[in-house]
């Protein structure tokens, strides 16, 4: 399942190239956003969640008072220079008693964390290599962005930021 830059409904192909391992992945395209079992361009289930990354996961929830976390999906996001993620909400969840794990490697980002409204006033938060973020509670659904990628080269992935977000689809 390789990177792939995927499309909004909008019809606005997005800077970040995505993939997914685990038994389900968050795709977007004309038809809206939504978590598939396939991958849509191999037809295939999405590449296995490595155990390593699931018992992290879920040790980084428990950490953060989430003791019943289970995720089923790893979305894997790539950032090359000068990518970002406009504001959005993660709704596409069922349960938004279950928190997000979010990792990141490489390059920094500024990630913008906002309110429950668009409007809402933006806290930036520097997210470097090896920060772990355990997203829930009050917080699950504000709106948050990152901002474009600044030029640089980090020792192990070169000129990108890599994120991979835990969770569970369903
Ligand atoms: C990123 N992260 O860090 C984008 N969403 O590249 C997200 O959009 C995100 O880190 C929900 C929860 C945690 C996140
Ligand atoms: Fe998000």
């Amino acid at each position: 399942s390789p990177f792939r830059h995927m499309t909004t409904p909008g019809g606005y192909d997005m800077s970040v190239a995505m993939t997914n391992c685990g038994n389900y992945g968050w795709v977007t395209d004309r038809r809206g956003y939504r978590y598939t079992d396939r991958d849509p361009i191999t037809q295939n289930c999405w590449p296995e969640m490595p155990n390593t990354f699931y018992q992290l996961a879920i040790n980084a929830a428990r950490e953060g008072g989430f003791d019943q976390f289970q995720p089923d999906v790893c979305l894997i996001n790539r950032y090359a220079v000068g990518a970002k993620m406009s504001l959005h909400q993660d709704k596409d969840e069922t349960d938004f008693a279950q928190p997000i794990v979010s990792l990141s490697f490489g390059l920094p980002a500024i990630f913008q964390f906002g309110g429950m409204l668009r409007s809402d006033t933006l806290k930036k938060v520097l997210l470097t290599h090896g920060d772990v973020v355990v997203w829930g509670g009050d917080s699950r659904l504000v709106y948050h962005g990152i901002l474009p990628i600044k030029d640089g080269d980090h020792r192990l992935t070169g000129p990108y930021r890599i994120n991979m977000t835990f969770r569970k689809s369903g």
